[in-house]
């Protein structure tokens, strides 16, 4: 949680550095949580991303992830990814620092991406598994929003993976089949 004088309307995109500094973690992943996520071998001490859950906005949910800058092999950080147990919920990514990638997909097998810079909007439909990447040199800090009844299902990403990976080719992030 972050300190109640700061009001989540009050985070400045500029100051979050600082913001994030004054809140606890709620969630750490480290290496050693992320077995079978990475398609190499993760050094299992590492610190891949922390969640900065804020107070609540009635049933809306908020929270802060910062994504660690780094990679597995040729495959950048991201996190663990999750559908919402809840098929009417949604949610929505506001970035804050630093470059991502959004992966998305359905139980169908439809797949979709956003780039997530600084001030983009990123909207997540109902039904579709989410998963961000950071594909750039800092940290990369987004704002999520989401409904309280939404719920984490991270089997179903445990159990069949995502349809596609981000690695680093040539110097670039690339889309490349999953396994
Ligand atoms: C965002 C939201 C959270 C999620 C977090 C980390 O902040 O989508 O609900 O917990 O990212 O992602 P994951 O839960 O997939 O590890
Ligand atoms: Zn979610």
């Amino acid at each position: 949680m972050c300190p109640e004088q700061e009001p989540p309307e009050c985070i400045d995109p500029e100051r979050i550095t600082e913001f994030l500094s004054q809140c606890s973690s709620s969630i750490t992943r480290f290496g050693r949580d992320m077995v079978g996520i990475f398609a190499g071998e993760v050094e299992p001490d590492s610190i891949i991303y922390e969640v900065y859950e804020l107070e609540s906005i009635g049933n809306i949910r908020l929270a802060v992830t910062k994504l660690m800058p780094g990679k597995v092999g040729d495959e950048y950080y991201m996190t663990k990814g999750h559908y919402h147990e809840d098929p009417q919920s949604g949610e929505v990514y506001f970035g804050l620092k630093g470059r991502g990638l959004l992966i998305m997909q359905t139980k169908d097998g439809e797949t979709g991406e956003i780039e997530l810079d600084p001030g983009t909007i990123a909207c997540i439909r109902p039904g579709w598994a989410h998963r961000s990447v950071n594909t750039g040199n800092e940290e990369f800090v987004f704002l999520a929003a989401f409904p309280r009844e939404a719920g984490h299902d991270y089997s179903s990403i445990e159990e069949g993976g995502f349809l596609k990976r981000v690695v680093e080719v040539g110097g670039r992030p690339t889309l490349v089949p999953g396994q």
